[in-house]
């Protein structure tokens, strides 16, 4: 039999790619994201049937029609994992800029809505699936500065509520992922490629990986039909919540 399909948003660098790299000994990925040479890249690198899809996650109209390009036999999309977004930006409230808050709702709410939607249909009908919200610990506590990001995530963790409550008939699982601080490219698009800055995040202690959370997503997608992990809040044992880190730890 076929190995199931697992479409990954983001997956072309941190927490999606390492999925990728995971998930491809027991699935056929369908891999996306903007930058095409990472996509080509990272292909070429698994050993598994890739298709490729570049869009923005931001543009509906893109999104639709990178699903619908899918040819028939790639349709059967049993796992979707909603990874693409970031933080833009690190302000205060009335200091930020609102182009960066369009980025993180457009980007980490929005994006991940209209993914769903293009996957949602074929799911319903074969009354089988599992959607992964790549959320965070921002999506249920708030930290100085974070304000419109843990906004952002807040949301996704009421839509991985809403989600569950509504696709329970259908026999389709909704898990949410929710790691503290993973050493990815996340922190230096949040400080717009300040690379010394972003790489203080994560000085004087042992920050998750990308492998890290990858791992989780996998068992998480490989337990049986009836067993389904509702939520799972990842540390580095560092970690205690959003503001306290243990940054003489290593
Ligand atoms: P990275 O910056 O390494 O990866 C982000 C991914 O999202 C990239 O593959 C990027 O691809 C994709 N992406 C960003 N914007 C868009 C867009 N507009 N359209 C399509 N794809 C987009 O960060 P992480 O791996 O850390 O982040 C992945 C997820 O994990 C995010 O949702 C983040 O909020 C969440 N998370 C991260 C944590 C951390 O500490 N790192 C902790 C908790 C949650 P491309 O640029 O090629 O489009
Ligand atoms: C990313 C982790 O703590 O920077 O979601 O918000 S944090």
């Amino acid at each position: 039999m076929d190995k199931p399909i697992a479409l990954i948003t983001g997956a072309t660098s941190g927490i999606g790619e390492a999925t990728a790299r995971i998930l491809a000994k027991n699935h056929r990925l369908i891999l996306c994201g903007r930058r095409q040479d990472r996509l080509d890249r990272i292909a070429q690198e698994l050993d598994t049937e890739v298709r490729l899809l570049n869009f923005d996650v931001r543009e509906r109209a893109d999104v639709f029609a990178a699903i619908e390009s899918l040819p028939p036999e790639w349709r059967e999309v049993e796992v979707l994992v909603n990874n693409a977004g970031n933080a833009h930006g690190m302000d205060l409230i009335h200091e930020g800029d609102p182009d960066d808050w369009d980025a993180m709702i457009d980007i980490n709410v929005k994006g991940l809505l209209y993914v769903s939607k293009a996957i949602l249909p074929g799911m319903t009908e074969r009354k089988s699936g599992h959607i992964v919200n790549i959320s965070s610990i921002a999506g249920f506590e708030v930290y100085p500065k974070g304000n419109v990001y843990c906004a952002s995530k807040h949301a996704v963790d009421a839509l991985t509520k809403g989600m569950r409550l509504d696709l329970n008939p259908f026999g389709i699982k909704v898990t949410s992922i929710d790691p503290g601080l993973v050493e990815t490219e996340f922190s230096e698009v949040r400080f717009k490629g300040d690379k010394e800055r972003a790489k203080n995040v994560y000085k004087g202690f042992t920050p998750l990986t990308a492998h890290d959370v990858a791992q989780t997503i996998e068992f998480v997608v490989s337990r049986p039909r009836h067993v389904l992990v509702g939520d799972v809040l990842m540390l580095a044992t560092a970690q205690a919540n959003s503001t306290i880190v243990n940054k003489n730890s290593q």
